[in-house]
């Protein structure tokens, strides 16, 4: 007798119409496979080579397939014991360490669902994805970058009421802060069924984080059956095999560390992941020599970086077959001097954890993979470039600029609770506002051009300016701020802030406003680079003052300072 497929959560989640999603069973992209499942076929195929190399807190960690799922079931089974249960939310915020893979797969065992946290961030925002999601749990570092985040994470759960524990990745329980649990302690001997093995694969199995273009990031609720394929699918597209020896350099967390094909898609394949505690050259070559690694994924920063150092390198790369660049632009000078200073392709990677990944195909010519983002995973991701000032969205020309639109098989429906901000960044018929500038060439490769929405991508790392504006206003004084992206050569964009303060009190420093963002406990990328008090913003020539429009209209003035300081 079978038990009825367990569904995680419903409620807050826009489904996928059933005739759609029929047509992607019928399809073949959505197999019913799950998490575990993906897991075990891992183990019955390659279960003694080697899955994951990296730094724990113990000191360095080489696991097999099998090992890491007999931690990953022993974990499950202790989580079990306290309590967690499918469905539940669990944020994990975590470093690049072997046990984020562990922890991940326990939680997929128990059919719980992980809510994807990145190690930058601070206990503003912990506490704000804790308390949107419900979490029962949060999965933690002790020390980490100069920072506690065992403490922060049992403020968090003393202050809010669905958390009922703080598990630490730690060796002893004395670093703890009270109440606290580590990995270890939770390790048990497993039962042979875990209530993942019944999970429906049409059900939820993870929130990840979006970028954000209003004051806080919206969780985005993926499916087993969705995210899968776009794993599977990109691993085969990437050319994956057990000989992948894939580097995370990126925080594991991030889509495109997870997925792209990421550390998932290396688990699909049979390959080794090996987890870079930090992504600087130093680190990484050191890494790409000792292990052999085949496969790369960095943000266009990090590439200019790598390419710096490979000039006096002593480490051996020629190990290094793809890099893969994405997260922001690459330009297209950069694009070209990859390949020269270390050896390996590059590929271009256009995604978002919305769902719609891009890639730039091995075979495609060297003008495409330096000058494009590349081409949908899926014959049914379906691309519309529309006019952002057209009401009606209608498509513009082939090959003009516009908006990028998509709907597909591993595209989101709508973000998690967020009812009334999906009424705007979903179209009625389900279509994906990416908020990105795209343009289509003759080939179909898609190229970014700019965006429309108000984020700011700093080397990658994404920044909704009305979440910073928020923290600033929150200055007692201050009257009002604007964030707007200033063009930057080695991020792409940095952040300066615009702030009007109080008439009649003294200015506060540029200083101090940065310090203030800091200790309200936000992710150091995002407390702006800059800071200017203005006594007003400037005003646009039709007057408006609407935010859009001042935000508009300052970009503007940086982009013509910045041609004036710079002349060519
Ligand atoms: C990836 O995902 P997110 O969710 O952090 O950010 C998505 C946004 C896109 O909408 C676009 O604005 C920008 O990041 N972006 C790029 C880009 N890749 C992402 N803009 C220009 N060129 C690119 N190559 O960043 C992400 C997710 C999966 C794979 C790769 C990146």
């Amino acid at each position: 007798m079978t038990s009825p497929a367990i569904n995680t959560i419903a409620a807050g989640v826009v489904p996928y119409p059933p005739e759609v999603a029929e047509r992607y069973r019928a399809a073949g992209y959505w197999t019913g496979q799950t998490f575990p499942a993906l897991l075990d076929a891992a183990v019955a195929a390659h279960g003694p080579r080697t899955a994951v190399v990296g730094t724990g807190p113990s000191g360095p960690e080489r696991w097999s397939y099998g090992e890491l799922d007999a931690r990953a079931r022993g974990l499950a089974a202790g989580l079990a014991e306290i309590g967690i249960a499918p469905g539940d939310r669990v944020v994990v915020w975590l470093p690049n360490v072997p046990e984020y893979l562990e922890t991940i797969f326990a939680l997929f065992r128990l059919g719980a669902l992980p809510v994807f946290a990145l190690p930058a961030h601070r206990a503003s925002e912990i506490r704000y994805f804790v308390e949107h999601a419900e979490a029962t749990a949060i999965v933690t570092v002790g020390r980490h970058d100069r920072f506690d985040h065992a403490a922060a994470a049992a403020g968090i759960a003393a202050e809010v009421p669905s958390v009922r524990h703080v598990v630490v990745a730690a060796e002893r329980d004395a670093e703890l802060p009270d109440r606290a649990l580590t990995l270890a302690a939770l390790r048990r001997t497993p039962p042979d069924r875990l209530p993942g093995d019944d999970v429906d694969a049409g059900s939820v199995a993870f929130l990840q984080l979006s970028g954000g273009t209003t004051g806080l990031p919206k969780l985005i609720p993926r499916t087993h059956d969705d995210y899968l394929y776009s794993v599977r699918a990109s691993a085969e597209i990437c050319g994956l095999g057990p000989g992948t020896v894939y580097l995370a350099a990126l925080p594991a967390a991030h889509n495109f560390t997870m997925s792209s094909p990421g550390l998932l898609g290396v688990v699909h394949a049979g390959g080794t992941s090996v987890l870079a505690p930090s992504p600087d050259a130093d680190t990484c070559f050191g890494l790409i020599e000792a292990e052999r690694v085949t496969l790369a994924a960095v943000v266009p920063p990090l590439a200019a970086a790598w390419v710096q150092a490979a000039g006096s390198t002593s480490r051996d790369l020629t190990s290094l077959t793809t890099l893969q660049v994405g997260g922001a632009k690459c330009a297209a000078e950069l694009a070209r001097r990859i390949p020269v200073a270390l050896g390996a392709r590059l590929q271009q990677v256009f995604g978002m954890a919305e769902g719609l990944v891009n890639y730039t195909r091995d075979d495609d010519p060297d003008d495409v993979v330096a000058e494009t983002q590349g081409r949908p995973i899926s014959p049914d991701d379906e691309i519309r470039v529309v006019d952002p000032a057209d009401p009606d969205e209608r498509e513009v020309p082939p090959g003009e600029v516009g908006a990028l639109l998509t709907r597909g098989p591993y595209t989101i429906r709508g973000y998690y609770r967020a009812e009334e901000h999906n009424a705007t960044a979903f179209t009625a018929d389900g279509f994906y506002r990416t908020g990105d500038l795209v343009r289509i060439t003759e080939r179909g490769d898609i190229v970014v051009t700019g965006r429309v929405k108000e984020q700011i991508n700093r080397g990658g790392e994404k920044i909704a300016a009305e979440e910073v504006e928020n923290h600033l206003l929150a200055h007692p004084d201050v009257v009002d701020a604007a964030i707007v992206g200033v063009p930057d050569d080695f991020l792409g964009e940095r952040t300066h802030a615009y702030v009007i303060p109080v008439p009649g009190r003294e200015a506060p420093r540029p200083a101090a406003l940065r310090r203030f963002v800091r200790e309200r406990g936000v992710a150091a990328y995002k407390v702006p680079d800059t800071v200017e008090v203005v006594d007003a913003f400037p005003v646009t020539g039709v007057g408006k003052t609407s935010r859009r429009a001042l935000r508009a209209a300052l970009a503007a003035r940086a982009t013509e300072n910045q041609a004036e300081e710079k002349p060519s």
